[in-house]
Protein backbone atom coordinates (compact mmCIF):
# COMPACT_ATOMS: atom_id res chain seq x y z
CA UNK A 1 0.00 0.00 0.00
CA UNK A 2 1.48 3.37 -0.78
CA UNK A 3 2.38 5.85 1.71
CA UNK A 4 1.89 9.62 1.56
CA UNK A 5 4.67 10.97 4.53
CA UNK A 6 5.08 14.19 5.90
CA UNK A 7 7.87 16.33 4.24
CA UNK A 8 10.01 18.33 7.04
CA UNK A 9 12.86 19.95 5.94
CA UNK A 10 13.29 18.47 2.31
CA UNK A 11 12.70 14.84 3.92
CA UNK A 12 9.67 12.75 3.68
CA UNK A 13 8.90 11.36 7.10
CA UNK A 14 6.83 8.77 8.60
CA UNK A 15 5.32 8.81 12.18
CA UNK A 16 3.69 6.90 14.59
CA UNK A 17 0.17 7.21 13.52
CA UNK A 18 -1.58 6.75 9.85
CA UNK A 19 -4.81 6.87 8.40
CA UNK A 20 -6.52 5.89 5.42
CA UNK A 21 -7.42 7.89 2.12
CA UNK A 22 -10.13 7.16 0.35
CA UNK A 23 -11.16 7.21 -3.45
CA UNK A 24 -14.36 8.59 -3.03
CA UNK A 25 -15.48 7.24 -6.30
CA UNK A 26 -15.46 3.33 -4.95
CA UNK A 27 -14.72 3.46 -1.67
CA UNK A 28 -11.50 2.00 -1.77
CA UNK A 29 -8.41 2.79 0.26
CA UNK A 30 -5.81 4.02 -2.04
CA UNK A 31 -2.84 4.96 0.41
CA UNK A 32 -1.80 5.23 3.92
CA UNK A 33 -1.39 8.67 4.92
CA UNK A 34 1.41 9.78 7.96
CA UNK A 35 -0.19 11.86 10.77
CA UNK A 36 1.94 14.59 11.67
CA UNK A 37 2.05 14.52 15.74
CA UNK A 38 2.69 17.72 17.80
CA UNK A 39 6.50 17.02 18.03
CA UNK A 40 6.47 16.15 13.94
CA UNK A 41 4.85 20.03 13.42
CA UNK A 42 7.01 21.64 16.29
CA UNK A 43 9.92 19.94 14.04
CA UNK A 44 8.46 21.38 10.89
CA UNK A 45 7.97 25.10 12.43
CA UNK A 46 11.75 24.97 13.61
CA UNK A 47 12.82 23.81 10.20
CA UNK A 48 11.12 26.71 8.54
CA UNK A 49 12.03 28.83 10.89
CA UNK A 50 16.12 27.64 10.14
CA UNK A 51 15.52 27.88 6.58
CA UNK A 52 14.39 31.45 6.78
CA UNK A 53 17.91 32.10 8.48
CA UNK A 54 19.49 30.44 5.86
CA UNK A 55 20.32 31.17 1.58
CA UNK A 56 16.44 31.33 1.54
CA UNK A 57 16.16 34.44 4.00
CA UNK A 58 19.26 36.39 1.77
CA UNK A 59 17.46 35.49 -1.54
CA UNK A 60 16.50 38.56 -3.33
CA UNK A 61 13.37 39.15 -5.03
CA UNK A 62 14.87 38.50 -8.80
CA UNK A 63 15.90 34.85 -7.07
CA UNK A 64 12.71 34.18 -5.71
CA UNK A 65 10.64 34.97 -8.63
CA UNK A 66 13.27 32.87 -11.21
CA UNK A 67 12.74 29.61 -8.42
CA UNK A 68 9.15 30.36 -8.39
CA UNK A 69 8.51 30.22 -12.34
CA UNK A 70 11.29 26.84 -12.03
CA UNK A 71 8.14 25.24 -9.35
CA UNK A 72 5.75 26.11 -12.62
CA UNK A 73 7.58 24.26 -14.80
CA UNK A 74 7.95 21.16 -12.42
CA UNK A 75 4.33 21.08 -12.02
CA UNK A 76 3.89 21.01 -16.27
CA UNK A 77 7.03 18.45 -16.16
CA UNK A 78 5.23 16.23 -13.79
CA UNK A 79 1.17 17.30 -15.32
CA UNK A 80 -0.05 13.75 -15.44
CA UNK A 81 0.96 12.61 -11.98
CA UNK A 82 -0.67 15.76 -10.40
CA UNK A 83 -4.01 15.24 -12.47
CA UNK A 84 -3.97 11.49 -11.56
CA UNK A 85 -3.22 12.12 -7.73
CA UNK A 86 -5.89 14.81 -7.51
CA UNK A 87 -8.29 12.46 -9.07
CA UNK A 88 -7.99 9.59 -7.13
CA UNK A 89 -8.08 12.00 -4.27
CA UNK A 90 -11.17 13.92 -5.05
CA UNK A 91 -13.18 11.91 -7.17
CA UNK A 92 -13.52 14.87 -9.49
CA UNK A 93 -13.37 14.35 -13.25
CA UNK A 94 -10.10 13.83 -14.80
CA UNK A 95 -10.95 16.85 -17.14
CA UNK A 96 -11.77 19.15 -14.50
CA UNK A 97 -8.89 18.40 -13.06
CA UNK A 98 -6.84 18.67 -16.37
CA UNK A 99 -8.62 22.24 -17.66
CA UNK A 100 -8.73 23.59 -13.68
CA UNK A 101 -6.92 22.69 -10.82
CA UNK A 102 -3.20 21.59 -12.54
CA UNK A 103 -3.30 24.89 -15.10
CA UNK A 104 -3.88 26.75 -12.18
CA UNK A 105 -1.77 25.70 -9.64
CA UNK A 106 1.12 26.48 -12.61
CA UNK A 107 -0.75 29.74 -13.03
CA UNK A 108 -0.79 30.26 -9.39
CA UNK A 109 3.45 29.90 -8.94
CA UNK A 110 4.41 32.81 -12.54
CA UNK A 111 1.57 34.95 -11.30
CA UNK A 112 2.91 35.77 -8.28
CA UNK A 113 6.86 35.43 -9.55
CA UNK A 114 5.81 38.21 -12.18
CA UNK A 115 4.04 40.05 -9.77
CA UNK A 116 6.61 40.35 -6.82
CA UNK A 117 9.13 41.49 -9.38
CA UNK A 118 6.40 44.30 -10.57
CA UNK A 119 5.22 45.48 -7.34
CA UNK A 120 6.30 49.11 -5.81
CA UNK A 121 5.12 50.45 -2.62
CA UNK A 122 3.91 54.43 -1.86
CA UNK A 123 5.86 56.68 -0.84
CA UNK A 124 5.37 59.93 0.49
CA UNK A 125 7.16 63.33 1.21
CA UNK A 126 5.98 64.93 4.52
CA UNK A 127 6.69 68.33 5.53
CA UNK A 128 7.97 68.96 9.21
CA UNK A 129 6.44 70.84 11.81
CA UNK A 130 9.74 72.96 11.49
CA UNK A 131 9.54 73.47 7.37
CA UNK A 132 11.80 70.78 6.76
CA UNK A 133 10.96 67.34 4.78
CA UNK A 134 11.04 63.99 5.33
CA UNK A 135 11.10 61.63 3.28
CA UNK A 136 8.59 57.87 4.24
CA UNK A 137 8.57 55.16 2.07
CA UNK A 138 7.83 51.29 2.85
CA UNK A 139 9.69 48.25 2.29
CA UNK A 140 8.50 44.84 2.77
CA UNK A 141 9.52 41.57 4.79
CA UNK A 142 8.35 38.38 5.25
CA UNK A 143 5.69 37.99 8.34
CA UNK A 144 7.98 34.63 8.86
CA UNK A 145 6.65 31.00 9.10
CA UNK A 146 3.33 30.92 7.96
CA UNK A 147 0.77 27.86 8.47
CA UNK A 148 -1.39 26.87 5.24
CA UNK A 149 -4.47 24.74 6.00
CA UNK A 150 -6.31 24.00 3.05
CA UNK A 151 -9.22 22.01 2.39
CA UNK A 152 -10.13 19.10 0.03
CA UNK A 153 -12.48 20.63 -2.82
CA UNK A 154 -9.95 22.21 -5.21
CA UNK A 155 -6.62 20.62 -3.10
CA UNK A 156 -3.93 21.93 -5.09
CA UNK A 157 -5.71 24.85 -6.96
CA UNK A 158 -6.06 26.43 -3.49
CA UNK A 159 -3.02 25.39 -1.54
CA UNK A 160 -0.66 26.94 -4.36
CA UNK A 161 -2.89 30.11 -4.47
CA UNK A 162 -1.42 31.10 -1.07
CA UNK A 163 1.88 28.78 -1.32
CA UNK A 164 3.04 30.87 -4.39
CA UNK A 165 3.09 34.36 -2.97
CA UNK A 166 4.09 33.18 0.91
CA UNK A 167 6.92 32.41 -0.74
CA UNK A 168 7.09 35.01 -3.44
CA UNK A 169 7.19 37.34 -0.43
CA UNK A 170 10.01 35.22 1.23
CA UNK A 171 8.21 33.48 3.59
CA UNK A 172 8.81 29.88 4.49
CA UNK A 173 5.46 27.81 4.76
CA UNK A 174 4.20 24.57 6.97
CA UNK A 175 1.32 23.18 4.89
CA UNK A 176 -1.86 20.78 6.04
CA UNK A 177 -3.78 20.03 3.52
CA UNK A 178 -7.33 18.50 3.75
CA UNK A 179 -6.98 15.36 5.37
CA UNK A 180 -9.30 13.82 2.53
CA UNK A 181 -6.81 14.88 -0.52
CA UNK A 182 -3.33 14.64 1.10
CA UNK A 183 -1.53 13.39 -2.81
CA UNK A 184 -0.82 16.58 -4.34
CA UNK A 185 0.72 18.60 -1.44
CA UNK A 186 2.82 15.91 -1.06
CA UNK A 187 3.69 15.77 -4.84
CA UNK A 188 4.40 19.43 -4.52
CA UNK A 189 7.51 18.79 -2.73
CA UNK A 190 9.17 16.80 -5.25
CA UNK A 191 8.48 20.35 -7.43
CA UNK A 192 9.81 22.67 -5.09
CA UNK A 193 12.86 20.51 -4.65
CA UNK A 194 13.31 20.31 -8.32
CA UNK A 195 13.04 24.00 -8.65
CA UNK A 196 16.28 24.35 -6.00
CA UNK A 197 14.08 25.88 -3.14
CA UNK A 198 16.02 25.29 0.19
CA UNK A 199 14.94 22.57 2.56
CA UNK A 200 12.68 23.89 4.97
CA UNK A 201 11.19 26.39 2.84
CA UNK A 202 8.13 24.05 2.00
CA UNK A 203 7.11 21.61 4.93
CA UNK A 204 4.00 19.80 4.90
CA UNK A 205 2.28 17.85 7.74
CA UNK A 206 -0.66 15.70 7.34
CA UNK A 207 -3.61 14.76 9.44
CA UNK A 208 -6.86 16.55 11.34
CA UNK A 209 -8.09 19.74 12.51
CA UNK A 210 -9.06 19.63 16.29
CA UNK A 211 -6.67 17.64 18.56
CA UNK A 212 -4.46 16.98 15.61
CA UNK A 213 -1.88 18.67 12.94
CA UNK A 214 -4.37 21.62 12.12
CA UNK A 215 -4.79 22.57 16.27
CA UNK A 216 -0.79 22.06 16.70
CA UNK A 217 -0.34 24.87 13.91
CA UNK A 218 -2.72 27.41 14.39
CA UNK A 219 -1.74 27.04 18.31
CA UNK A 220 2.05 26.86 17.68
CA UNK A 221 4.13 29.96 19.07
CA UNK A 222 6.76 30.41 16.45
CA UNK A 223 3.92 30.51 13.38
CA UNK A 224 3.88 34.08 12.39
CA UNK A 225 0.35 33.84 10.68
CA UNK A 226 -2.44 31.50 9.37
CA UNK A 227 -3.67 31.58 5.98
CA UNK A 228 -6.95 28.97 6.04
CA UNK A 229 -8.91 28.12 3.31
CA UNK A 230 -12.26 25.94 4.46
CA UNK A 231 -15.77 26.10 6.61
CA UNK A 232 -16.77 29.45 8.43
CA UNK A 233 -17.15 27.58 11.20
CA UNK A 234 -13.96 25.69 11.53
CA UNK A 235 -12.21 29.62 10.49
CA UNK A 236 -14.31 30.48 14.22
CA UNK A 237 -12.41 27.70 15.56
CA UNK A 238 -8.91 28.82 14.53
CA UNK A 239 -9.83 32.61 15.33
CA UNK A 240 -10.00 31.45 19.09
CA UNK A 241 -6.92 29.36 18.61
CA UNK A 242 -4.45 31.79 17.16
CA UNK A 243 -5.97 34.62 19.93
CA UNK A 244 -3.47 33.83 22.35
CA UNK A 245 -0.36 34.74 19.76
CA UNK A 246 -2.34 37.39 18.05
CA UNK A 247 -1.54 35.92 14.70
CA UNK A 248 -2.70 37.88 11.23
CA UNK A 249 -5.39 35.68 9.62
CA UNK A 250 -6.70 35.48 6.22
CA UNK A 251 -9.64 32.91 5.85
CA UNK A 252 -11.75 32.26 2.48
CA UNK A 253 -14.78 30.53 3.83
CA UNK A 254 -18.11 29.18 2.88
CA UNK A 255 -20.82 30.79 1.02
CA UNK A 256 -24.50 30.66 -0.11
CA UNK A 257 -24.22 32.41 -3.14
CA UNK A 258 -27.26 33.80 -5.35
CA UNK A 259 -27.83 34.33 -9.00
CA UNK A 260 -30.08 36.82 -10.19
CA UNK A 261 -31.29 36.00 -13.92
CA UNK A 262 -33.35 38.41 -15.67
CA UNK A 263 -36.04 38.17 -18.23
CA UNK A 264 -33.65 39.98 -20.11
CA UNK A 265 -30.39 37.53 -20.62
CA UNK A 266 -29.27 35.81 -23.25
CA UNK A 267 -31.12 32.28 -22.33
CA UNK A 268 -28.90 29.84 -23.38
CA UNK A 269 -25.66 31.44 -21.98
CA UNK A 270 -27.45 31.73 -18.65
CA UNK A 271 -28.31 28.69 -18.40
CA UNK A 272 -25.36 27.17 -19.22
CA UNK A 273 -23.70 29.18 -17.23
CA UNK A 274 -25.73 28.09 -14.03
CA UNK A 275 -25.60 25.00 -14.50
CA UNK A 276 -21.61 25.45 -14.15
CA UNK A 277 -22.15 27.59 -11.84
CA UNK A 278 -24.64 24.81 -9.33
CA UNK A 279 -23.00 21.54 -10.62
CA UNK A 280 -18.86 22.02 -11.34
CA UNK A 281 -17.24 19.64 -9.34
CA UNK A 282 -20.20 17.96 -7.82
CA UNK A 283 -21.13 21.44 -6.25
CA UNK A 284 -18.44 21.23 -4.57
CA UNK A 285 -16.56 24.84 -4.79
CA UNK A 286 -17.22 27.87 -2.23
CA UNK A 287 -18.64 29.74 -5.27
CA UNK A 288 -21.36 27.48 -6.64
CA UNK A 289 -24.46 28.87 -7.12
CA UNK A 290 -27.12 27.53 -4.36
CA UNK A 291 -29.85 29.61 -4.75
CA UNK A 292 -31.32 31.02 -7.92
CA UNK A 293 -33.81 34.02 -8.35
CA UNK A 294 -34.84 34.33 -11.85
CA UNK A 295 -37.66 37.38 -13.13
CA UNK A 296 -41.06 35.58 -13.25
CA UNK A 297 -42.22 35.27 -16.68
CA UNK A 298 -39.31 33.51 -17.69
CA UNK A 299 -39.31 31.13 -14.14
CA UNK A 300 -41.09 27.94 -15.49
CA UNK A 301 -38.62 28.25 -19.21
CA UNK A 302 -35.14 28.71 -17.12
CA UNK A 303 -36.40 25.81 -14.23
CA UNK A 304 -36.98 23.11 -17.55
CA UNK A 305 -33.64 24.08 -19.18
CA UNK A 306 -31.73 23.77 -16.11
CA UNK A 307 -33.47 20.51 -15.41
CA UNK A 308 -32.77 19.77 -19.03
CA UNK A 309 -29.29 20.06 -18.10
CA UNK A 310 -29.02 18.44 -14.98
CA UNK A 311 -30.46 15.52 -16.35
CA UNK A 312 -27.38 15.41 -19.20
CA UNK A 313 -24.67 15.34 -16.84
CA UNK A 314 -23.26 12.14 -17.00
CA UNK A 315 -22.01 10.65 -13.69
CA UNK A 316 -19.55 8.58 -14.41
CA UNK A 317 -15.89 7.14 -12.91
CA UNK A 318 -13.57 10.18 -12.54
CA UNK A 319 -10.72 8.61 -15.04
CA UNK A 320 -13.58 8.30 -17.86
CA UNK A 321 -13.05 11.90 -20.05
CA UNK A 322 -17.09 11.81 -20.68
CA UNK A 323 -17.58 12.22 -16.85
CA UNK A 324 -18.66 15.37 -16.11
CA UNK A 325 -20.27 14.33 -12.47
CA UNK A 326 -18.02 12.44 -9.73
CA UNK A 327 -18.76 11.34 -6.32
CA UNK A 328 -18.90 13.82 -3.19
CA UNK A 329 -15.85 13.39 -1.37
CA UNK A 330 -17.00 11.45 1.29
CA UNK A 331 -19.47 9.02 2.71
CA UNK A 332 -19.66 11.52 5.82
CA UNK A 333 -19.93 14.44 3.36
CA UNK A 334 -22.88 12.59 1.15
CA UNK A 335 -25.04 11.65 4.55
CA UNK A 336 -25.03 15.54 4.87
CA UNK A 337 -25.81 16.20 1.82
CA UNK A 338 -28.39 13.71 1.42
CA UNK A 339 -29.78 14.80 5.08
CA UNK A 340 -30.40 18.27 2.76
CA UNK A 341 -32.12 16.53 0.38
CA UNK A 342 -34.51 14.67 3.29
CA UNK A 343 -34.89 17.99 4.65
CA UNK A 344 -35.86 19.92 1.52
CA UNK A 345 -38.64 17.81 1.41
CA UNK A 346 -39.56 18.28 4.91
CA UNK A 347 -39.89 21.94 4.25
CA UNK A 348 -42.15 21.89 1.38
CA UNK A 349 -39.98 21.89 -1.70
CA UNK A 350 -41.25 20.48 -5.34
CA UNK A 351 -38.36 18.08 -6.61
CA UNK A 352 -38.01 19.02 -10.15
CA UNK A 353 -35.27 16.25 -10.29
CA UNK A 354 -32.83 14.45 -8.30
CA UNK A 355 -32.77 14.31 -3.96
CA UNK A 356 -31.78 10.68 -4.61
CA UNK A 357 -28.74 8.37 -5.11
CA UNK A 358 -27.75 6.75 -8.62
CA UNK A 359 -27.34 3.06 -8.82
CA UNK A 360 -24.64 1.78 -11.05
CA UNK A 361 -24.83 -1.84 -11.00
CA UNK A 362 -20.86 -1.50 -10.27
CA UNK A 363 -18.05 -0.85 -8.02
CA UNK A 364 -19.52 3.21 -7.81
CA UNK A 365 -22.37 1.88 -6.03
CA UNK A 366 -19.70 1.92 -3.08
CA UNK A 367 -18.73 5.51 -3.89
CA UNK A 368 -19.93 8.39 -2.74
CA UNK A 369 -22.25 9.69 -5.74
CA UNK A 370 -25.54 11.80 -5.24
CA UNK A 371 -27.98 12.92 -8.09
CA UNK A 372 -27.61 16.54 -9.39
CA UNK A 373 -30.85 18.09 -8.00
CA UNK A 374 -33.06 21.29 -8.68
CA UNK A 375 -35.80 21.97 -5.65
CA UNK A 376 -38.35 25.09 -6.28
CA UNK A 377 -40.94 26.36 -3.70
CA UNK A 378 -39.15 26.97 -0.42
CA UNK A 379 -39.81 29.46 1.75
CA UNK A 380 -36.58 31.89 2.25
CA UNK A 381 -36.63 30.75 5.79
CA UNK A 382 -36.07 27.48 4.85
CA UNK A 383 -32.29 25.96 6.28
CA UNK A 384 -32.34 25.03 2.66
CA UNK A 385 -32.21 28.57 1.64
CA UNK A 386 -29.99 29.60 4.45
CA UNK A 387 -27.25 27.05 4.87
CA UNK A 388 -24.43 26.23 2.72
CA UNK A 389 -25.10 22.49 1.36
CA UNK A 390 -22.08 21.88 -0.71
CA UNK A 391 -23.73 19.86 -3.30
CA UNK A 392 -24.84 19.55 -6.97
CA UNK A 393 -28.34 21.40 -5.78
CA UNK A 394 -29.89 24.65 -6.02
CA UNK A 395 -33.11 25.79 -5.06
CA UNK A 396 -34.69 28.27 -7.89
CA UNK A 397 -37.40 30.92 -6.67
CA UNK A 398 -39.38 33.97 -8.62
CA UNK A 399 -38.40 37.72 -8.46
CA UNK A 400 -40.98 40.29 -9.74
CA UNK A 401 -38.80 43.55 -9.25
CA UNK A 402 -35.25 44.37 -9.44
CA UNK A 403 -35.10 45.61 -6.07
CA UNK A 404 -36.89 42.11 -4.54
CA UNK A 405 -34.04 40.19 -6.30
CA UNK A 406 -31.52 42.23 -5.04
CA UNK A 407 -33.30 42.08 -1.39
CA UNK A 408 -33.08 38.17 -1.40
CA UNK A 409 -30.07 37.96 -2.63
CA UNK A 410 -28.65 39.86 -0.13
CA UNK A 411 -30.64 38.03 2.76
CA UNK A 412 -27.88 35.91 3.76
CA UNK A 413 -25.01 35.87 6.79
CA UNK A 414 -22.55 34.85 4.34
CA UNK A 415 -21.28 36.90 1.01
CA UNK A 416 -18.60 35.60 -1.04
CA UNK A 417 -20.14 35.67 -4.55
CA UNK A 418 -23.25 36.31 -6.65
CA UNK A 419 -23.85 36.07 -10.60
CA UNK A 420 -26.12 38.42 -12.51
CA UNK A 421 -27.53 37.12 -16.00
CA UNK A 422 -28.96 40.75 -17.87
CA UNK A 423 -28.66 42.26 -21.32
CA UNK A 424 -28.66 45.53 -20.37
CA UNK A 425 -25.16 46.21 -19.34
CA UNK A 426 -26.71 49.31 -16.30
CA UNK A 427 -28.37 47.43 -15.32
CA UNK A 428 -25.45 44.63 -14.57
CA UNK A 429 -23.73 47.24 -13.02
CA UNK A 430 -26.23 48.86 -10.42
CA UNK A 431 -27.08 45.33 -9.60
CA UNK A 432 -23.87 44.38 -8.77
CA UNK A 433 -23.01 47.33 -7.05
CA UNK A 434 -25.40 46.42 -4.49
CA UNK A 435 -24.00 42.83 -3.81
CA UNK A 436 -23.02 42.03 -0.81
CA UNK A 437 -20.17 39.70 -1.53
CA UNK A 438 -16.33 39.80 -2.46
CA UNK A 439 -16.95 39.00 -5.86
CA UNK A 440 -19.85 39.89 -8.49
CA UNK A 441 -20.31 38.13 -11.68
CA UNK A 442 -22.15 39.51 -14.43
CA UNK A 443 -23.33 36.86 -17.54
CA UNK A 444 -19.99 34.81 -16.14
CA UNK A 445 -19.21 32.59 -13.66
CA UNK A 446 -15.82 31.68 -12.11
CA UNK A 447 -13.88 33.62 -14.58
CA UNK A 448 -10.89 34.26 -12.72
CA UNK A 449 -8.20 37.03 -13.20
CA UNK A 450 -5.56 36.37 -10.53
CA UNK A 451 -4.98 39.79 -10.14
CA UNK A 452 -8.11 41.15 -8.60
CA UNK A 453 -9.36 41.14 -5.16
CA UNK A 454 -11.02 37.53 -3.79
CA UNK A 455 -12.43 36.84 -0.56
CA UNK A 456 -15.89 37.10 0.94
CA UNK A 457 -17.72 39.49 3.29
CA UNK A 458 -19.66 38.44 6.36
CA UNK A 459 -19.43 34.78 7.57
CA UNK A 460 -17.70 34.27 4.09
CA UNK A 461 -14.10 35.55 5.18
CA UNK A 462 -11.87 37.84 6.69
CA UNK A 463 -9.21 40.02 4.22
CA UNK A 464 -8.98 39.52 0.57
CA UNK A 465 -6.03 37.60 -1.45
CA UNK A 466 -5.46 37.99 -5.45
CA UNK A 467 -2.85 40.51 -6.80
CA UNK A 468 -1.37 43.05 -4.78
CA UNK A 469 -3.74 42.04 -1.73
CA UNK A 470 -1.93 38.44 -1.13
CA UNK A 471 1.51 40.10 -1.24
CA UNK A 472 0.32 42.61 1.23
CA UNK A 473 -1.60 39.69 3.68
CA UNK A 474 2.03 37.77 3.13
CA UNK A 475 4.54 40.72 3.91
CA UNK A 476 4.87 43.18 7.24
CA UNK A 477 5.44 46.48 5.80
CA UNK A 478 8.00 48.24 7.27
CA UNK A 479 7.57 52.15 6.87
CA UNK A 480 10.77 54.39 6.84
CA UNK A 481 10.99 58.04 7.96
CA UNK A 482 13.79 59.60 7.24
CA UNK A 483 14.38 63.56 8.43
CA UNK A 484 15.83 65.42 5.13
P1 LIG B 1 -13.02 22.33 6.71
O1 LIG B 1 -13.14 23.66 7.36
O2 LIG B 1 -13.71 21.18 7.32
O3 LIG B 1 -11.49 21.89 6.61
C1 LIG B 1 -10.53 22.71 5.98
C2 LIG B 1 -9.17 22.42 6.58
O4 LIG B 1 -9.14 22.83 7.95
C3 LIG B 1 -8.78 20.95 6.59
O5 LIG B 1 -7.40 20.86 6.28
C4 LIG B 1 -9.04 20.53 8.03
O6 LIG B 1 -8.28 19.44 8.46
C5 LIG B 1 -8.65 21.78 8.77
N1 LIG B 1 -9.26 21.96 10.08
C6 LIG B 1 -10.49 21.57 10.50
N2 LIG B 1 -10.70 21.95 11.78
C7 LIG B 1 -9.58 22.60 12.19
C8 LIG B 1 -9.17 23.22 13.41
N3 LIG B 1 -9.97 23.26 14.47
N4 LIG B 1 -7.94 23.78 13.47
C9 LIG B 1 -7.12 23.76 12.39
N5 LIG B 1 -7.44 23.18 11.23
C10 LIG B 1 -8.66 22.61 11.10
O7 LIG B 1 -13.48 22.56 5.20
P2 LIG B 1 -13.67 21.46 4.07
O8 LIG B 1 -14.86 20.65 4.42
O9 LIG B 1 -12.36 20.80 3.84
O10 LIG B 1 -13.98 22.37 2.78
C11 LIG B 1 -15.25 22.78 2.40
C12 LIG B 1 -15.55 24.17 2.92
O11 LIG B 1 -14.56 25.08 2.46
C13 LIG B 1 -16.86 24.75 2.42
O12 LIG B 1 -17.49 25.44 3.46
C14 LIG B 1 -16.42 25.74 1.34
O13 LIG B 1 -17.34 26.77 1.06
C15 LIG B 1 -15.16 26.25 1.91
N6 LIG B 1 -14.29 26.81 0.87
C16 LIG B 1 -14.14 28.17 0.77
C17 LIG B 1 -13.35 28.71 -0.24
C18 LIG B 1 -13.18 30.22 -0.42
O14 LIG B 1 -12.29 30.60 -1.18
N7 LIG B 1 -13.96 31.05 0.22
C19 LIG B 1 -12.70 27.88 -1.12
C20 LIG B 1 -12.87 26.50 -0.99
C21 LIG B 1 -13.67 25.98 0.02
C1 LIG C 1 -13.59 27.68 -3.83
O1 LIG C 1 -13.91 26.52 -3.77
C2 LIG C 1 -12.90 28.26 -4.94
C3 LIG C 1 -11.94 29.17 -4.72
C4 LIG C 1 -11.24 29.70 -5.83
C5 LIG C 1 -10.14 30.45 -5.67
O2 LIG C 1 -9.59 30.71 -4.51
C6 LIG C 1 -9.47 31.00 -6.83
O3 LIG C 1 -8.43 31.64 -6.63
O4 LIG C 1 -9.94 30.83 -7.97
Amino acid sequence: MKLIQNYIDGRFVSGRQEFADVNPADGTVIAQVTEADAAQVDESVQAARRALRGEWGRFGVRERSARLHRVADAIEKRFDCFVHAEVADSGKPVSLASKLDVPRAAANFRVFADLVKMSGLESFQTETPDGANALNYAVRKPLGVVGVITPWNLPLLLLTWKVAPALACGNVVVVKPSEETPATATLLAEAIEDAGIPNGVYNVVHGFGPGSAGECLTQHPDVDAITFTGESRTGAAIMKSVAPTVKPVSFELGGKNAAIVFADCNFDEAVNGLAEAVFLNTGQVCLCAERIYVERKLFGAFVEALKQKAESLHAGWPNDEKTDLGPLISAQHRDKVLSYYRLAEEEGARVVTGGGVPRFGDNRDHGFYVEPTIYTGLPESARCVKEEIFGPVCHVAPFDAEEEAVALANDTKYGLAASIWTSDMKRGHRVAQQMKVGITWVNCWFLRDLRTPFGGAGLSGIGREGGMHSLNFYSELNNICVRL
